[in-house]
């Protein structure tokens, strides 16, 4: 049997955390602690992703399921309900999630979000494709 002794040829990795196919890139991503009753939280984010771009989808194995909301006031009422496809598409190449706006929400949470742990999130972007992240739950 003939062995052949070769160099072993190292791939690096690439890691796409933050990373998507076209070119996005998302920063600040983040949850506040939920009370250990708490069946829903919410997360945020800011996204720099291609101009027209739409978020379309969120997935995190800390909820049950996720919808993609906007906060608006109504009545002097804080109220939230499904964002519309024109709420989700990036302007000047950015899209904000952020307390009393948009957010993604877990719902049937899996277990209470702990301040200083992190949590994992897929995002889903037309064109950016899916973005794997990091959220930290902050105490903001
Ligand atoms: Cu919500």
């Amino acid at each position: 049997m003939k062995r052949t002794i070769g160099a072993m040829v190292i791939v690096a990795a690439t890691t796409l955390a933050g990373c998507g196919s076209g070119g996005a890139s998302i920063d600040d991503v983040w949850a506040r602690p939920s009370p250990p009753t708490a069946e829903n939280a919410a997360f945020y984010f800011i996204a720099d992703v291609e101009d027209g771009d739409t978020l379309i989808a969120a997935d995190s194995s800390a909820c049950g399921r996720t919808e993609l909301h906007i906060s608006q006031m109504q009545d002097g009422l804080m109220t939230m309900r499904p964002a519309d496809t024109g709420q989700l598409t990036a302007t000047d190449g950015t899209l904000i999630l952020e307390p009393g706006g948009l957010h993604v929400m877990c719902m049937q949470l899996v277990e209470p979000l702990v301040e200083g742990e992190e949590v994992d999130l897929t995002v889903t972007f037309e064109q950016a494709g899916n973005i794997s992240l990091k959220v930290s739950v902050e105490n903001r």
